[in-house]
């Protein structure tokens, strides 16, 4: 199954880390670059100093590639777009928005670009401004998430760019993998299953709610914001829903979302944290290493992909 991302990328399987905000750190990207995926460090909406510390720690661990995601809701969002480019990073992803301002710098820099998109018009836009690949994300994922299924947008995007389609959004396996690769896609990105890894500094609680998570425990909050985000049931979401309910101030979603992931990935708040996750969450049951995660999913896919 080697692609022609990985030879792009010069990496060995065409897995991809996702970018999880406060979650993606140095020990979870480097593990999965060192298993021969691509990892991921999560910009966020961090300071741009604490992820050019997260950069070179990574570059200890592994001499492999490392991407780094700049989501572009973020504050520091143009920080960090020459940050990667002075650490040498050589593949950036992007999220929430449309990098096209960074691109000329980023191309001169050698960096390798590919956006999350959530529509075709979007990815077109996206290929249009120089994108070398794009991450088609179903709204299955966690996070700020878009309309579409993965399901139905990976093939529409395929046959309408000719570029790279990595697929996002729902894929925790080998069988979800397999699929994303009927539908066109080069490589898949997978977040919440990296959630289990060892090398995954998530809290402890926070992982536990994974491992207990059922099919339908995720809902999609802060729809009339503009920016929905899927999390995981819980206080924080009822409080969600009620300004729902109450058409509520839009800034009232602001005050009541801000800090929230933070607390649940640092301080393990599993009540009035933000428990971002996918809804593949439920088949996340064990803690593994990022080495054999990849290994199982790339069987596994194999496996299927040659018909056994
Ligand atoms: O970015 C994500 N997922 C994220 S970012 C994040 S951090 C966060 N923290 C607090 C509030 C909100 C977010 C958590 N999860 N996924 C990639 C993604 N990009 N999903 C959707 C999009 C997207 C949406 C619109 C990409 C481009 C786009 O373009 C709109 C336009 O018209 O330019």
């Amino acid at each position: 199954m080697k692609s022609q991302i990985c030879e792009m990328l010069g990496i060995e399987y065409p897995i991809f880390q996702g970018a999880m905000a406060w979650i993606a750190n140095a020990s979870l990207a480097a593990a999965v670059s060192e298993a021969g995926g691509l990892g991921i460090i999560a910009g966020g909406t961090a300071p741009t100093k604490l992820i050019r510390e997260e950069v070179r720690k990574a570059k200890e661990i592994t001499k492999k590639p490392i991407g780094v995601n700049i989501m572009l809701l973020s504050p520091y969002a143009d920080d960090m777009a020459r940050m990667v480019c002075e650490e040498g990073v050589k593949v950036v992803t992007t999220g929430a928005g449309t990098p096209g301002k960074y691109m000329d710098m980023w191309k001169a820099h050698d960096i390798k670009v590919i956006p999350v998109v959530p529509s075709v018009a979007i990815a077109k836009r996206m290929v249009r401004s120089g994108a070398d690949a794009v991450i088609a994300e179903g709204t299955e994922a966690g996070g700020h998430v878009g309309e579409l299924t993965t399901m139905v947008l990976v093939p529409q995007i395929v046959d309408a760019v000719d570029v790279p389609v990595i697929a996002a959004g729902g894929i925790g396996d080998g069988r979800g993998m397999a699929a994303a690769f009927m539908l066109g896609a080069d490589a898949v990105q997978v977040g919440t299953r990296f959630l289990a890894a060892y090398e995954c500094t998530v809290h402890e609680n926070y992982k536990k709610r994974i491992f207990n998570a059922k099919d339908i425990d995720t809902i999609v909050t802060g729809r009339r914001t503009g920016h929905p985000v899927r999390i995981l049931k819980n206080k924080l979401s009822r409080r969600f829903i009620e300004l729902d309910q109450r058409l509520a101030p839009l800034d009232e979603y602001e005050k009541l979302g801000a800090g929230a992931l933070a607390r649940a990935v640092i301080d393990g708040d599993m009540d009035n944290g933000s428990i971002m996750a996918g809804q593949i969450a439920a088949i996340v049951n064990k803690e593994q290493s990022c080495k054999e995660i990849i290994l199982e999913l790339m069987t596994q896919a194999n496996k299927l992909l040659s018909g056994g």
